[in-house]
Order: structure tokens, then sequence, then C-alpha cells
């Protein structure tokens, strides 16, 4: 199977033979970064290798195409609960800079406490299973084909069944994945002694397949009252997972740091988030860092998060991530919408793009305020794991609510989140090894009894998955109703038919979204948009976003609802789509052959705005390309037009026509072209028309050459005049 950039991918074919798919290689990919990198004229100082198929960022059209690869890796979250739609977004992702896919887990999973096999559907998340995992890195795998660059696939070794897990992903290919105790302890109340004893199980099992470590120090981000205050524990909690996985066996270019800024504006971002981020290179050095956005700050505004995620962007220029998350807003108001996913992306990119080369440009100070605050923070931290001593060792400490404190340490504010020791899930089920102990699979923690001289334990049994993935028992699906055969066969007329519908998370789930301002106050501006949307025949509309402009005067609304018809598309009429020249194309051309142009507003039509876009050079007219155009006015009678073109021998004629009443527009066409005829001159010139309701076929059927309506650039007319004196046309 190989991906064609304009075919959807086949689903039912991935699907084929999953029970044969062995992952191509294990760990983690760096970005081949290109120092000096030459990409259109410019030189960028950071980047990475191009992609071979890409969606450039909109402006790059004025830039000759060119999409500059950042340097760090670039992370995106997806996971709606069906991997086979996720499958269609990580591609999307890929296409725009990704090349890092994590998903999220189901509700609940930290809670199983064993592997879950098939393929049933999630919420909030992806249920983890063999299968999944496999369709999912088979489909990264044709992908990272399609873009020419490796795709880290990436998960959560979490919960009770994290060893587990981490076997599952060893064997499966997966790349990367969060692990990090404290996690289990403190957010899903799993025991303590049995989260470190697992996570050093798991973390073994991390270091043989070379997986990347994220850990899980941004919980503490998000869950404190006042983020910004937990900032030396954050250094702890990283110190602790750090030294741990080190000590287990992880090497340090592979643990990476979670550093989420601990504020967001209003309050001065850079002020408290640069010396909290540079504080943390410095104290760990050598290790990986992954720049976060701070979730506890993203509400619903798209437009806020964007603001706050680009200037988190500046502090991993300046810092240098090595891994840049790109949440989205969707985290805010839980609507996993496919453009959000794509825009974040690009947002990272772009912000790279632009900010390339700042280290060079800026040097952050050596003395004052910004040292005092580094240093005063890792003093703090230092204090912190003192005292952690002092009382008794970290479980002690996380007995006493040490943890996610919102008082700015040493500080408390006595609301920190405290574990027992002998309690929470799986509590006491820590059982010592025997003295005879054997267990003869690889990447195993701690005492094993085994023989002599063994370096390879599966030798004893032959080999283990690790090393021959036929010894994996592969279940295909448990539940006869809950999957993916029963989805797809559901919704097949949308993938491979003729149907289409709108679509947020699930293949034609229906759901759109519309944004309405109401000149009211709040409370009635929410009811009356829910009453729009239902008269619009939007179903289930929900309010996903709002903002009060002013009191009285206004507010703004998103609200989101579903649609439940379907638009055939093979009774669409699709209008054939002209691809302008690329502008270097028509430069050349007019710089070997002059052409000149005659433009003007005709009839008694004052309308003089989109003329003037397509000829003047400041709005990207075809000026620019060295068209010689005489402009002749607006309210200009025909025969004054064609006088003009016979005196200046022009190339081509183009009018503008805005005015529809009494069929004015298409009588103006029909006698530029007659008069035209009747002066012997139809034959050496190009006929053009524009104007808001003009088409191509009303333009033809009236005589002219071409009709440009809303929209046209000067590109547009440009390239269709010299395609049509190159014969093209
Ligand atoms: C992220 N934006 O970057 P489960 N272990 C750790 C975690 O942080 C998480 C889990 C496990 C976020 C995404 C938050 N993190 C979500 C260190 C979750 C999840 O949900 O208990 O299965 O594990 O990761």
């Amino acid at each position: 199977m190989k991906l064609k950039p304009e075919e959807k991918i086949n689903i039912e074919e991935l699907l084929e033979n999953l029970e044969d798919y062995r992952p191509r290689r294990q760990g983690w990919s760096w970005r081949n970064k290109i120092e000096d990198q030459q990409l259109g004229g410019f030189v960028y100082q950071e980047s990475s290798e191009n992609l071979k198929n890409n969606i450039p960022l909109p402006a790059a059209r004025s830039f000759g195409n060119i999409d500059p690869q950042p340097g760090p890796v670039i992370t995106t979250e997806i996971a709606s609960g069906r991997f086979e739609d996720d499958i269609r977004r990580m591609r999307m992702a890929a296409w725009h800079g990704a090349d890092h896919i994590m998903v999220i887990r189901t509700a609940g999973q930290s809670h199983y406490d064993g592997l879950i096999e098939g393929t049933p559907e999630g919420v909030g998340g992806i249920p983890i299973t063999r299968k999944q995992l496999r369709a999912t890195r088979k489909a990264l795998d044709y992908i990272e084909d399609e873009v020419g660059r490796p795709i880290n696939f990436h998960s959560y070794v979490s919960g009770v069944a994290g060893p587990e897990i981490a076997v599952l992903f060893a064997e499966e290919g997966v790349n990367g994945a969060h692990q990090d105790p404290q996690y289990n302890v403190l957010y899903r109340d799993v025991n303590m002694y049995r989260s470190f004893v697992d996570a050093a199980v798991a973390k073994k099992i991390m270091a043989g397949a070379e997986m990347l470590q994220i850990d899980g120090a941004h919980n503490a981000n998000a869950t404190a009252r006042e983020a910004w205050n937990v900032m030396p524990e954050l250094f702890v909690q990283h110190a602790i997972n750090a030294m741990f996985s080190l000590k287990v066996g992880l090497p340090q270019d592979r643990i990476a740091l979670s550093t989420v800024p601990p504020a967001a504006p209003p309050a001065p971002d850079l002020r408290i988030n640069l010396p909290y981020a540079i504080a943390l290179r410095e104290l760990f050095a050598g290790f990986r860092f992954r720049a976060q956005q701070n979730t506890k700050y993203m509400e619903s505004s798209v437009r806020e998060a964007t603001v706050t995620h680009t200037l988190n962007l500046l502090i991993s220029q300046l810092t240098s991530a090595d891994i840049q998350s790109t949440i989205t807003p969707d985290e805010g108001r839980n609507v996993p919408w496919h453009y959000y996913n794509i825009n974040a992306v690009d947002t990272a990119k772009q912000v790279f793009a632009g900010l390339d080369g700042l280290k060079d440009l800026l040097e952050l100070k050596g003395e004052g305020k910004l040292r005092e605050d580094i240093r005063e923070l890792k003093e703090r931290a230092v204090l912190f794991l003192e005292e952690i001593i002092k009382v008794g060792g970290y479980f002690k400490a996380v007995a006493d609510g040490f943890f996610v404190d919102s008082g700015r340490y040493p500080e408390r504010n006595g609301d920190g989140i405290s574990r027992e020791l002998n309690g929470g899930v799986a509590a006491g089920t820590i059982y010592p090894r025997a003295e005879d102990y054997l267990a003869p699979v690889c990447d195993h923690y701690g005492y094993n009894n085994l023989p002599e001289g063994t370096e390879k334990p599966c030798t004893l049994i032959g080999t283990c998955t690790l090393h021959q993935r036929d010894k994996i028992d592969y279940i295909d699906e448990l539940d006869e109703v809950d999957n993916v055969r029963q989805r797809l066969s559901a919704n097949n007329a949308y993938r491979q038919g003729n149907l289409l519908k709108p679509e947020v998370e699930w293949l034609a789930d229906g759901w759109l979204s519309t944004t309405i301002f109401l000149p009211i106050k709040e409370n009635i501006a929410e009811v009356a948009a829910l009453e729009i949307a239902k008269k619009m025949g939007l179903k289930n509309a929900e309010v996903i976003h709002k903002e009060i402009i002013h009191p009285a005067e206004g507010t703004l609304v998103e609200v989101k609802g579903q649609v439940d018809f379907s638009i055939n598309i093979d009774q669409l009429e699709i209008p054939e789509k002209e691809e302008p020249l690329p502008d270097e194309e028509i430069r050349e051309y007019i710089e070997a052959n002059v052409l000149r142009v005659v433009a003007a507003t005709v009839g008694e039509d004052e309308h003089s705005v989109g003329m003037r876009e397509i000829i003047d050079i400041k709005h990207g007219g075809i000026e620019k390309y060295g068209f010689k155009v005489t402009y002749l006015g607006t309210s200009v009678p025909i025969n004054k037009v064609v006088d003009a073109a016979i005196e200046s021998n022009a190339d081509a004629v183009l009018i503008s026509t805005i005015i529809t009443h009494n069929d004015i527009h298409r009588k103006n066409m029909s006698k530029l072209n007659d008069l035209c005829i009747e002066k012997g001159i139809r034959d050496e010139l190009i006929l053009i028309v524009g104007g808001t309701q003009v088409s191509n076929e009303i333009a033809i059927e009236a005589g002219m050459d071409a009709g440009f309506g809303r929209g046209t650039h000067g590109n547009d007319v440009a390239s269709f005049i010299v395609k049509k004196k190159q014969g093209e046309i």
C-alpha cells in the first residue's frame, strides 16, 4: 500500500493482514537539522529537512511556496475515540509539519489492571489495544513515506497495568511515552509503592525499546490553584523522575522534561515564564525538553489560546526546546476539531520560522532581575528537596501533602494532594521476589536468578516477543458489536461512496460551528443564538464559546450543531479550476514580451476598487509582473475603451462591470465584442471582464475570452493573458 496525495487513505485495506504487520523500526527519531539552509533566497539558521509532500503556510504564496521545517519535533495530540478517524487527522497534521503524534487514552484506562484487545470506541480518548496500535503504526509508516520524515507515535505508560503497556508498546513499535510514577500517585490514586515498582519495570522496557520518555510535571501546573507558585515543586518533580529514570537505565537524551509555562497573560507572561524556563534548562542540562502550553489557562477563545501559544513559542525559541507540543483550544472545550490541530501545528511552524536566528540577534542578560529570579527558583527547589529528606523521604512527603500545594515554597497553603502510604488502587500488591525467581525475558528490571553468563535471558526459552514478534498472540476483536468493522460498515457510503457530511471528530458526524454576533447582552444573546441555530436547522445545538464585547451593545457567540442531511457529490456541478502560472513564469514571459493592457469600469458604473485591485502593484495586481496598463477610469463608454485599445496597440482589454440592473453587464460585454469585430481587431485582442456578478460562463456567452468573479487576484488575470498569448488556451 502506498498513499497517493490525491487519494484518501483506504482504512479497509489498512486493516487487512494486521496479524502479519511488524513495526519497521523501533525508538525515537529527532529531525535532521540543517544549519544555514538556503530556501527561496533566505538562509535559515535552525531549520530541518524539507518534506516531500506538505502544505506550506498561506503567505508562502509570496515566497515561492517555501515551507521551512523548524528544528524541534512538533507534537499534535489526536484522539477522538475512534482510531480509524484519528488516522486521517494524523495524515493531515503530518502534511502541515507534525512528526510526533500523541494519542490520549480513553477515560479510566489507568485503572484497568490488564490489557484490552480489539477496537472498542473510546470516551475522551482511545482505548489503547494491540490492534489499535498496530493499525495506527502501520498507517504512520505510510504517512511517513508520503511526507518523507519519520513520525513518532506516542501514548501513556501509566496506571495499574503500566509494565504490561510498556511491553505492548515495545512490541508494537511505539516510539515515545509519558512515564512518571508521580502521575499515578497524585492524579490516579494508584498506590505509591506499587507505582514506583511498576515504573522501574516499565522504564527498563522503554529503555530497551529506545523510546523517548516524557515526565508528568505539567499536570501540577494544570492542577494547582496558582500554578506560578508551584514552580519550585515542578523542579522537584522533574528531578525525582529524571534521576529515577537514569538509575533504571534510560539514557539522558531519551528523558524529556515536560515543561509548561506556569503563567499566561494577563499575567506578565515573559517575566514569570522566562526565568522559570532558563532555570530548568540550567538545572537539567543534558536532558531533553518538551514544551507545552498550560491547559489551565485555555478557555474556549481560539484567539486567546493562539496568542498565549505564540508567547510560549518565543520562550521555546529562546531556550531551545527539543519538542514543541501544540495542544489546541479544543482542550478548553472538549471539541476535537481537526482544523484546530492543524492550526496549532501551523502556529508553531510559523512562529519558529519567524523567529529563526533569534539567539544570534539577542542576548539574554547575564545579570540583574532575570539572573536573580533564576537563582531564587533554584534555591527554593533545592530547599524543597532537602525538606523531603528531612521528613523521611518522598513517600512520607506525599503523605504529608507536600505536592501540588498552591503556596510558593517554603510557604504551604495546606491544599496539596495527600495520599496514604498504604492506600490507593492496588495497595498491598507488592511481593518480594523469591531467591530462585527466574524470568526468562529481556529488559526485565531487578533481581533475576539467571544462570551465570546469560546475556540474553530469552535464550532460555528460545526467544521472547521483544526479539521475535511471531511469538505474539494477536487477538483481532473480542466484542462483536463494539468494533471498527461495525463502525466502518455504518459509514461506508461516506468513505467510499458519494455522500458527504460536515465533520468534527468522526466521519459524517454532521457537526459544524457558526459564529454569531448579536447586539444584545450576554444572557439573551446565548439563548437567541441557540434559537437561530434551531431555525438554521442545526440539531443538538450548543454554545461552545461566548465573549461579551460590551455589556449592553453586544455579544459574540459560537455555536456548534449537527446537520442531518447529506450532500450527494455526484449531483454537484463542479466548475473546472484553472491553476494560475507561477509568478516567476509570468514575469519571465513579460520580460521577453511587452504586454499592453487597457482597463476601465464601463457603462455608468463608478466602482473602481475591484479593478484597482487587479491592476495595482500595491494589491499584488498585474503591474507587478511588468504589464503596461492604461487605466481609463470609471463610467467609460465602450467605444472609448476600443479606441484606447487601438491607440495603444493593446494586447488585452480589461473591463469591470458591477451593476447588473437590466442585464447591463451582459450588454456591455456583447457591445465590446461586437465593436472589436466591427473594427477588425477582435482576433488580436484578449477581452476580459470582471465583476462581482460575473462568471466565466456568462462572459464567454457574451463573446469575451474570460470572466472573473469574486476572489480573483491579479495573478489569475495575468496568468490567463500569458497562457492565451502562448496559445495554451
Ligand atoms: C499531555 N496535554 O501532554 P491516563 N501519564 C502522564 C500524563 O501526563 C498523562 C497520562 C499519563 C497532555 C495530555 C494529560 N496527561 C493529557 C505523565 C495525561 C494519561 O489518562 O491516566 O490513561 O494517562 O500529555
